[in-house]
């Protein structure tokens, strides 16, 4: 299947072919990190005062939609390219704050990217690329379901270090809590979730935007804040979305999605609220890599398993196969819950470049 952001890429890609020699130091360079603030002042005193301001609202083959108050425009990355040849890769995001000059009513050419203060980006689908979800947010809504779609611990972990790594408040919403009623397996992989989340210190709120159980609270924590609503496919983002605004976002039928595997959200946009503030729709997303995320790290994402692991008898343990392992050791003994331990290494095999699953390894001292 084409990957969702391939119109955003496709728009890009332009980009890349004009800045070809630049594309190495680009990948050298960690362009989503802040810039040093001299750095940010010497580029504000270039900024022709003139050019106009405007925050990027949605990106498609055609070019960036450009919001600057209200009035829309249809904006190339023109002007950007000479200064993205000596700087950086660095791409237009939604959410971005940018400077462009109209060259007509509807349309302008974007000249200058504003620093971001956050961003959500994932490993495009080559692997070799970071890709930008959304910039300039302050919280990101970790939407997920129990029933359908079936909940993927290691998925909700995945948006948690991303939003870690940019910056962003992270919040779970578990939707759909309508379909755990009929169901008791369901809902005790519900409270089997909370009870291993929950202690982490993360904002959860078990919502329906069927029956509104929730929504109330959700609406109140969006006002006047700009949020990014991340989460596979069908779980309800846009549904939720609706349910706290009134609109009319497109939803999906869940029974075609698992069929034809499509997603009702096509590209990322950024929405006003009614209320203040902001939310980024969307599309759910296949397979969500981390965009840099070291092997070394990923334990310091898992802080309910660090004081066991800072136990291990070996400072080098890797916490996976090793006998006497402090942390295997705290699995069975219930003291870890096993779906974070499960995300834990599905997190770890993945940064060795390892494919293994969870099902293969049943053999293994903890189980
Ligand atoms: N039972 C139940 N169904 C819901 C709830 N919220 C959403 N749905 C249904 O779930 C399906 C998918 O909803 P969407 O809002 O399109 O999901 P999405 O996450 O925006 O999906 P993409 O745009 O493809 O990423 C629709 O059929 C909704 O009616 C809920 O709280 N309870
Ligand atoms: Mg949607
Ligand atoms: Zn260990």
């Amino acid at each position: 299947m084409k990957d969702l952001f391939d119109h955003e890429e496709e728009f890009h890609s332009r980009d890349r072919k004009a800045s070809k020699k630049s594309r190495k130091h680009a990948q050298e360079t960690d362009r989503s990190k802040y810039k040093k603030s001299d750095q940010v002042e010497k580029e504000a005193k270039e900024i022709d005062p003139a050019l106009r301001r405007g925050r990027v609202i949605s990106i498609g083959g055609e070019g960036a939609w450009v919001d600057d108050m209200g009035h829309i425009f249809l904006c190339s990355l023109k002007g950007l390219l000479k200064k993205e040849k000596i700087k950086s890769k660095n791409l237009i995001a939604v959410g971005d704050w940018v400077r462009f000059s109209a060259t007509s009513e509807k349309e302008g050419s974007i000249a200058h990217i504003e620093p971001r203060y956050s961003f959500l980006a994932r490993t495009d689908v080559s692997g070799r690329k970071e890709q930008l979800i959304a910039v300039n947010v302050d919280q990101a809504v970790i939407s997920i379901s129990v029933v359908s779609p079936p909940l993927k611990p290691a998925l909700v972990d995945r948006y948690l270090i991303a939003a870690e790594k940019g910056n962003i408040n992270p919040l779970i919403v578990i939707n759909k809590i309508d379909l755990l009623d009929t169901d008791p397996e369901e809902k005790k992989r519900y409270l089997e979730f909370l009870a291993a989340y929950e202690p982490l210190g993360i904002p959860i709120l078990s919502i329906s935007s069927k029956t509104a159980v929730g929504i109330d609270a959700l609406r109140s924590i969006l006002k006047d804040k700009a949020t990014v609503f991340s989460g596979q496919s069908g779980v309800g983002k846009s549904s939720l979305i609706n349910a706290c605004f009134g609109l009319e976002l497109k939803i999906g039928d869940l029974a075609q999605k698992t069929f034809k595997g499509s997603h009702t959200t096509s590209s990322a946009t950024l929405i006003p609220l009614p209320d203040g503030g902001y939310c980024v729709d969307t599309p759910g997303i296949r397979s969500f890599g981390i965009w840099d995320l070291k092997k070394e790290e990923i334990l310091n994402h898992f802080q309910d398993l660090v004081p066991f692991a800072e136990e291990c008898r070996y400072p080098d343990c890797s916490h996976r196969t090793e006998p006497n392992c402090k942390v295997i050791q705290a699995v069975k003994e219930k003291k870890i819950a096993s779906i974070r331990y499960e995300s834990f290494r599905t997190l770890l095999d993945e940064a060795e470049g390892n494919d293994d699953n969870w099902a293969k390894r049943k053999q293994e001292p903890f189980s």
